[in-house]
């Protein structure tokens, strides 16, 4: 398989692909001139605030580093982004973490107020799956069209995305013993970028054991993501991460670091990126691209 890097930084790659991902994105959303203008102005708002694009990064990559086309992976790419945008529009409300300030920017409720907010989720997750349904999104075929519209639906609902949220707003005030605390890191933020990578290698084409590493690197890599989250958010600068740090602290939020305590959250980050690496080994060259995004994601700032 080629090597995506061939010489190249993996930030100019990002760059690139970080690129190609807002046009797609831009160009996916509705008009803000649409009907009922409001709505549409919201979802682009939050949508089109930046943010790391990491899920369709992986997607993305996911997908070339089994040789498939990019562009055959850019209908779930933008469907991630959407459903993941969804849910911090969502995390952000007074009734969830209540939070003013996300991706540099006053949360959407805050400039829409909190019917529209709630709306602009809706729309969001609910648009996904119309992108990855329309006839426009390239060219997998059928069968696999089917299995990424499986996986991410899986990924984002009750016993992905939406469940681990369930738990982490149940899980407040309260000391989680590390079995449920790994359970609900997997399911809030580890659903998603496992399924990222998933999607990605099914677009492409990937067989079994391409897939099962793809899987597998996505778990180790999920899981370490949420850890330096937790760690950002104790050690962390509000204004390099776009948002209020310290507020899993204030909020008495079960964290890795609370239930494990720091220096342990620190060596478990990276042994995850290392064996998320790894797992690596069976793509070649291939994985290259990825094993530098593991290196990022232990050293990411935001
Ligand atoms: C409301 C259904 C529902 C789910 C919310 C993912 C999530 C579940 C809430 C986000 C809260 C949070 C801060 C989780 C920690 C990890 C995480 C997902 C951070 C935000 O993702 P990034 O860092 O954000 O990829 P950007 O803005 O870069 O896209």
């Amino acid at each position: 398989m080629a090597d995506l890097l061939a010489g190249r930084t993996l930030a100019d790659i990002m760059a690139e692909r970080r690129t190609l991902v807002e046009a797609a994105l831009a160009q996916w959303l509705p008009g803000a001139e649409v009907p009922p203008a409001t709505i549409h102005e919201a979802m682009r708002y939050s949508v089109l605030a930046g943010g790391k694009r990491l899920r369709p990064m992986l997607a993305l990559f996911g997908c070339e580093a089994v040789g498939g086309r990019l562009d055959d992976a850019m209908p779930a790419a933008v469907a991630l982004e959407l459903i993941h945008t969804y849910s911090l529009v969502h995390d952000d409300l007074p009734a969830m973490d209540d939070d003013d300030y996300r991706r540099g920017r006053p949360t959407c409720h805050k400039v829409y107020g909190e019917a529209v907010a709630i709306l602009a989720g809706d729309a969001l997750l609910t648009h996904a799956f119309q992108v990855l349904a329309d006839p426009a999104a390239g060219g997998v075929p059928a069968p696999r069209r089917l299995q990424i519209v499986a996986e991410i639906a899986s990924a984002a609902g009750s016993v992905g995305m939406v469940g681990g949220q369930t738990m982490d707003i149940q899980a407040e005030g309260q000391r989680l013993d590390p079995k449920t605390l790994l359970a609900l890191h997997a399911k809030k933020t580890g659903a998603l970028l496992r399924a990222s990578l998933r999607v990605g290698a099914l677009a492409g084409g990937a067989d079994e054991a391409a897939l099962a590493a793809l899987t597998r690197y996505g778990e180790r890599l999920g899981l370490a993501f949420q850890i330096v989250d937790d760690i950002l958010d104790i050690e962390g600068n509000s204004a390099e991460m776009g948002k209020t740090a310290g507020s899993d602290l204030r909020k008495k939020k079960a964290t890795y670091p609370a239930v494990f305590g720091l220096e342990t959250a620190r060596r478990d980050a990276a042994r995850l990126l290392r064996e998320a690496t790894e797992a690596l080994g069976l793509l070649g060259e291939g994985g290259a691209v990825l094993a530098a995004l593991a290196e990022y994601v232990g050293k990411r700032r935001s």
